[in-house]
């Protein structure tokens, strides 16, 4: 521990101890959140099993940065680097496009076993892992409909692939001790006004309940659904919106997933938390950054970070809330861009964590409200980034921005000289 760091935290804990606040206990309720981490923005999203297929189903990655990574060994290594410098011990979410097998396999015949090496690779690095189906980038995905087809043929394609991923979900969670999340996420939609609105939903809803017949221990497979307001192609109409997967996921005990880019640009996701909380089982989140539309811009310590932070600290959420990450820049460095949205959504939580609630409260139930504005401002210059780098240092990896020169040499060293020609 480097001393400068040592005695600022000191002076921290001081300073939010006069409130009340037990810096050390925070830091330990930090230490206790898994995050989990997305492993597409690792490759822009395009996987190992379908490697001429395009990025589909209304999603995007713009940027052209070098180094990506282009095998499942070259994936593991870059989140071995961004973890090295991610304080906590986390989740890896993959997509089932990310089997890694050199076996020729269709994405409705996966099983555990084309993820062995996945779930080898996390058992020895005490990790999580959570798990998707991936209902684009396929050509029976190409006309931009999967679950809600209206062929059945195609339709039970897409039910055979989901039923196969909740498989291998609960043989990631029985294999590494810890539930998995299986989040069901598909792109279907229009591009225009539609003639028939309910004809789809009616055949998403029959094809969820197939896909969710077979019955799985709660304690390796954890089923979440997650909607979405328009995507590129289906700016009209989304077959799973918020409402269908509202209604769905509370009548069948699933847990709904809130992506924070899949709403409209002023409606925050950190508001519906309380209320979803009263009814929902539990909350999967996928932590985005939309920008002006469903971008998938890393994430930054934002007023929205933020706010969702509160809301998990001050319902008392974190139990029953799996914070997952969803972005995609290939702008920047694909391994820096993994450190600063994860660090910064830890950051958020500890910002929240080191908040006077009980003052606000106080101050608020009894109609204080220049208090509750003075002392929730005021709080905005505490001290946090002294607990946070003491944080950092007390679990190996850098404080501050001193990671950047870790991921910098790391790309120089292993990265760059990959070049571009394996890709495709
Ligand atoms: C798409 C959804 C979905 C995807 C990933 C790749 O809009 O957010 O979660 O980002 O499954
Ligand atoms: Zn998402």
């Amino acid at each position: 521990m480097k001393p400068i760091i040592q005695e600022a935290y000191e002076l921290a804990r001081k300073q939010y101890a006069a409130h009340g606040i037990d810096t050390d206990a925070v830091l330990e309720e930090l230490s206790r959140i898994k995050l989990s981490v997305h492993c597409w923005q690792g490759d822009d999203v395009r996987g190992f099993l379908f490697k001429e297929q395009e990025l589909s189903g209304g999603i995007s990655v713009t940027g052209s940065y070098p180094g990506a990574a282009r095998t499942p060994q070259e994936l593991r290594s870059d989140l071995d680097k961004a973890f090295s410098l991610i304080p906590g011990k986390h989740k890896v979410n993959l997509h089932a496009i990310y089997a890694d097998t050199s076996e020729k396999v269709d994405l409705d015949e996966l099983e555990p076993r084309h993820f062995q090496a996945w779930v080898d690779w996390a058992a020895q690095k005490g990790l999580g892992l959570d798990f998707n189906p991936t209902c684009f980038s396929h050509p029976k995905a190409d006309d931009g409909f999967t679950l809600s087809h209206s062929d059945p043929a195609i339709r039970q394609f897409w039910i055979d692939h989901c039923k196969a991923s909740r498989r291998i979900g609960a043989y990631f969670g029985e294999s590494l001790g810890q539930p998995c999340v299986t989040n069901v996420w598909i792109p279907d939609g229009y591009k225009d006004i539609p003639a028939d609105r309910l004809a789809p939903r009616v055949r998403l809803k029959e094809s969820l309940d197939e896909v969710f017949a077979e019955q799985l221990d709660e304690a390796f497979n954890l089923d979440a659904v997650e909607s979405k307001l328009f995507g590129i192609g289906s700016e009209a109409y989304v077959v799973g919106s918020h409402e269908f997967y509202m209604g769905y996921g509370l009548q069948n005990n699933k847990l709904i997933c809130l992506d924070s880019g899949h709403f409209h640009p002023t409606e925050p996701i950190s508001n519906k938390l309380s209320a979803l909380s009263l009814f929902a089982p539990g909350i999967l989140l996928h932590v985005s950054r939309p920008m002006r539309w469903d971008s998938d811009h890393v994430v930054i310590l934002d007023d929205e970070l933020l706010e969702i932070g509160r809301e998990l600290v001050r319902g008392q959420l974190l139990g029953r809330t799996h914070i997952g990450l969803d972005f995609f820049d290939g702008s920047i460095n694909r391994v820096a861009a993994w450190v600063i949205g994860t660090r910064s959504t830890l950051k958020a939580l500890l910002r929240a964590l080191l908040e006077p609630v009980q003052a606000l409260r106080e101050a608020e139930l009894s109609g204080d409200y220049t208090t509750r504005l003075a002392l929730a401002e005021e709080f905005k210059s505490y001290p946090f980034g002294a607990v946070w780098d003491y944080y950092c240092e007390q679990n190996g990896v850098p404080a501050r921005e001193d990671w950047l020169s870790d991921v910098k040499a790391y790309e120089q060293e292993v990265q760059l000289p990959r070049g571009e020609e394996a890709r495709v």
